[in-house]
């Protein structure tokens, strides 16, 4: 990309978007086109035809998705499929038949089966049965990593997707119901240290394993990513280290200073055991994470409290 290359961020007020934004920002780029959701549906083909027609963006980072933690994902399965199959079919679509240069697709580590070998490599992809909770999402995600890689073998266009790992930051959602779970964490025990609570509830059995990442860290990678010479092709993208739930909510209670009981709520999904992604790939090209798991948690930490209550 040139500075004044003219760059798409769909997405761009979530939180891999803001953080993508705030990267190229800090990197010196400064010809950007913004669409908030309200202003452009991106699930709607006549719009998203008529914008890209309009704005021919020569790069674009897709961003823009139907999110959330393991019960959203399991109760708003119809949501999670349309949705996000609807906005990368308009998006990747029209970026190639308006001469976009390149594309960066962002996925999720759910793409892969439930229980595929550990750490995950890219080629597992499609190898196995996929975690239930989450299926639908991980269908619509794989759709556009194929899509990416059909495009680019009949058209030549080019484009790389990204499976994040579970990824948290400024701009998180912390709706109790539909977050993911670290910043379900945060806020629950932020609240019950405020309140005095004796005890705070987890759901599940706190053994499944994760791998975080710090939001600014893939914004990296992508820009990283979109600058290289590669043509087509999927990289994961963590931190190469996973952590049990119930250990990762002892990190987060130290962190913001509270010693209660840990309660199990039962009734709620544990999802997949596992899924540690294998990182030598974008290793190999010379990226790595800059920010650990406790230092990415208290940013988090400093951030959540001027934004509460917003
Ligand atoms: O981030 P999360 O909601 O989703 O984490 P996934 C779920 C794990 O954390 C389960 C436990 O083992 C839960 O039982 N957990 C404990 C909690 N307490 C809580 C809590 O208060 N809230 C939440 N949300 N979980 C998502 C996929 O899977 O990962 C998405 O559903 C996406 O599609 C995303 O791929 C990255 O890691 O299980």
């Amino acid at each position: 990309m040139e500075k004044n290359s003219k760059i798409y961020i769909a997405g761009h007020h979530g939180m891999v978007g803001s953080a993508i934004v705030r990267k190229l920002e800090s990197d010196g780029y400064t010809n950007f086109v913004f669409r908030t959701s309200t202003e452009l549906d991106l699930r709607d083909q006549h719009a998203t035809t008529d914008f890209f027609a309009t704005e021919k963006p020569e790069y674009v980072f897709l961003a823009a998705a139907k999110v959330g933690g393991i019960l959203a994902n399991k109760e708003q399965k119809g949501e999670y499929f349309y949705d996000n199959a609807m906005i990368e079919m308009n998006v990747i679509h029209n970026a190639y038949i308006n001469g976009a240069k390149k594309l960066l697709f962002l996925g999720s580590s759910c793409i892969y089966p439930r229980l595929a070998k550990q750490p995950i490599r890219e080629d597992y992809l499609m190898t196995g049965k996929l975690e239930e909770t989450n299926d639908a999402y991980a269908v619509a995600k794989i759709a556009g990593i194929q899509m990416c890689k059909s495009y680019y073998e009949q058209y030549g266009f080019q484009s790389i997707s990204v499976m994040p790992c579970n990824l948290f930051g400024p701009g998180d959602n912390f709706d109790p119901r539909s977050s993911h779970v670290l910043p379900a964490l945060l806020r629950k025990v932020v609240e019950a240290k405020e309140r005095g609570d004796q005890e705070i509830m987890m759901w599940g059995t706190g053994e499944p394993k994760r791998e975080f990442l710090y939001v600014d860290d893939v914004a990296d990678a992508c820009v990283f990513l979109m600058n290289s010479e590669i043509k087509n092709d999927i990289f994961n993208i963590g931190r190469g280290e996973d952590i049990k739930i119930r250990d990762l909510l002892l990190l987060i209670c130290e962190v913001v200073g509270y010693t209660g009981k840990i309660a199990h709520d039962l009734s709620k999904p544990d999802g997949t055991p596992r899924k540690l992604l294998d990182v030598d790939k974008i290793h190999s090209l010379g990226w790595t994470h800059k920010v650990d798991l406790q230092e990415g948690i208290e940013k988090m930490y400093t951030w959540y409290l001027s934004h509460k209550s917003d």
